[in-house]
């Protein structure tokens, strides 16, 4: 068979972000952009000679044209053998899993999780490396020098693959398997959960689950295991079947774009838990009737119930959260005496401390989720860990969030989200609230006064990296919190994040509006930042 050595150049910016490259189709769909990546990728791995990978994407527009790119590019460069999901597709924690139960060498992924998708949509990929977690800060940054000194990309002559069915395909030195892409994970998910118990309270018919799939990837996941393999009514995953432009929707699991699970909990009839997941299957969305479960709380609350879940029975070796997610995950840590490090955004920050035993827990604000079980974030496990406990406690999502909060306090948390903020006047905006917020330290703004002011900078437990510039904090003195960030999963402008939290001890207000409880705080990163007069907004994009 022919392999082509085609000439290239550079394109600029393909730097990766928090979750590697994304970008819109329409750049996506340049020639030799998708190319450039991914033999850039290869250069930075040593190449592909003799490896094994794992290869899947989300469903979305343009995912089928780019897998077949990569499977003939994967062939030139003599990758030995590539674990392909049926019709291209497997979920991002699902993908993981592959990863680390045929210890390959990595995997590639192609989503742009939680963006829109659709010909005017957002494309990505995702690289993970042996421990099946996203592709660490260095191997991000080796990508990306690559990319800047690239000359030309190797790629096979071949026809496309028929990814329609399972089956093994050789072509020139590569061995393609087109594998089930729910099974073994949906294996997985059983040597966690207690999968008869929670059957026996779903049979019971005392217990209704409606679960948003999205028009995303979860849909054959949750169907497999919730319908098929826990007894769930027909009809308990909803938008089931992946659609290459999500149904026109949105496919991030919040209050906003999850609308239509929203109304179902919103009615009087609603069933007793609601779960919507992304794009890609690592987000996860809790509902209660009637009731939002703050995905800072969700990641809390399963540590301090992971004593009711068998895979998690032995205790938990520690946890971890993103630096702007909420401190509730803290106080479960101080309670049961284990570890709990703060890392900056993105779940390749947790590889390290999973890879060493260091946690078994993680979360993050944006509705993420995990264990030691995989390495990414995985939307269908929270939904079951959730279900797992409801079993056990037999008591609603409500109840158990409110006496979690009556045990532990409740920390009042919000994300205001500003999307597509000019790039320049956010950068200006970050640059000058830097300068700022770094003298305020022993101040007093209103009530509170300022403990700390800086730029979160990480230094890496186990391999000792520095990563800086993740994040502005203020924090105040009875440790309310307020974070200020730029997104680096966007791909038109700038989002400008702003994140406050609030600790309230007392039971007698926590049945308090959220945005309420944190309107002072929100005053003060409104004055501070500048942020209303300098975009000309009225208010934030998103708000979860
Ligand atoms: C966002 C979230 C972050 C998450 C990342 C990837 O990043 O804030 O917590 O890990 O998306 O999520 P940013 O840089 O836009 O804030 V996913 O579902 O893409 O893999
Ligand atoms: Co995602």
């Amino acid at each position: 068979m022919n392999i082509h050595t085609v000439d290239s150049t550079p394109f600029e910016g393909q730097k990766p972000g928090t979750s590697v490259l994304r970008k819109r189709v329409t750049v996506f769909r340049q020639a030799r952009y998708l190319e450039n990546f991914i033999q850039a990728l290869f250069n930075a791995i040593g190449g592909g000679e003799g490896k094994t990978l794992v290869v899947g994407c989300d469903g979305r527009f343009y995912n089928q044209e780019a897998i077949q790119i990569i499977i003939r590019m994967a062939a030139a460069q003599g990758v030995a053998r590539l674990l392909v999901g049926k019709s291209g597709l497997l979920s991002t924690p699902a993908a993981s899993n592959l990863i680390r139960k045929h210890k390959a060498d990595g995997g590639i992924i192609l989503s742009a999780s939680h963006n829109p998708g659709g010909p005017d949509g957002d494309f990505g990929i995702k690289f993970n490396g042996p421990n099946g977690g996203p592709a660490s800060e260095q191997v991000s940054a080796a990508i990306y020098h690559e990319t800047g000194r690239i000359r030309a990309y190797r790629i096979l002559e071949a026809d496309d693959i028929a990814l329609g069915k399972p089956a093994e395909i050789t072509l020139d030195r590569t061995r393609i398997h087109i594998i089930n892409p729910v099974t073994d994970y949906a294996d997985l998910m059983e040597t966690l959960f207690d999968f008869p118990r929670i059957r026996g309270m779903i049979e019971a018919g005392m217990f209704n689950i409606c679960f948003d799939a999205m028009h995303a990837i979860t849909g054959p996941y949750a169907y497999e295991i919730l319908e098929r393999r826990l007894g769930a009514l027909p009809g308990t995953v909803i938008n089931a079947t992946p659609l290459s432009d999500f149904g026109g929707g949105h496919p991030d699991p919040n209050l906003t774009y999850a609308h239509e699970l929203v109304e179902i909990m919103n009615r009087p009839t609603a069933p007793d838990l609601g779960a919507a997941s992304d794009g890609d299957g690592d987000r996860n969305m809790i509902l209660g009737k009637r009731f939002f479960v703050t995905p800072s709380d969700s990641i809390a609350i399963l540590a301090a119930n992971a004593h009711l879940v068998p895979g998690y029975r032995s205790g938990l070796a520690g946890v971890a959260r993103s630096m702007p997610t909420s401190q509730a995950l803290d106080r479960v840590a101080a309670r049961f005496g284990i570890p709990c490090f703060e890392t900056p955004t993105g779940w390749k920050f947790f590889g390290n401390l999973l890879d060493s035993g260091k946690i078994t827990l993680c979360g993050e604000e944006s509705f993420g989720s995990g264990s030691d079980h995989l390495r990414e974030k995985d939307g269908v496990w929270a939904v079951l860990f959730w279900l797992n406990i409801l079993a056990v406690r037999r008591q609603p999502v409500e109840q158990i969030v409110r006496e979690h909060w009556a045990a532990f306090g409740r920390n009042f948390y919000t994300r205001h989200d500003y999307e597509q903020v000019e790039s320049g006047i956010a950068a200006q905006m970050m640059e000058e609230l830097r300068d700022r917020i770094t003298t305020l330290s022993g101040r007093k703004i209103g009530d509170y006064k300022v403990a700390y002011g800086d730029d979160f900078s990480y230094q890496d437990p186990v391999d000792q990296s520095v990563t800086e510039h993740q994040g502005l904090r203020l924090g105040f003195t009875d440790g309310s919190r307020i974070v200020f960030r730029l997104s680096g999963t966007g791909t038109e402008g700038a989002t400008l994040r702003i994140y406050i939290e609030k600790y309230i001890a007392d039971p007698a207000r926590h049945g308090e509006d959220t945005q309420e409880a944190l309107k002072d705080l929100i005053e003060i990163a409104n004055k501070l930042s500048g942020v209303l007069t300098r975009t000309g907004r009225g208010g934030p994009t998103v708000i979860t």
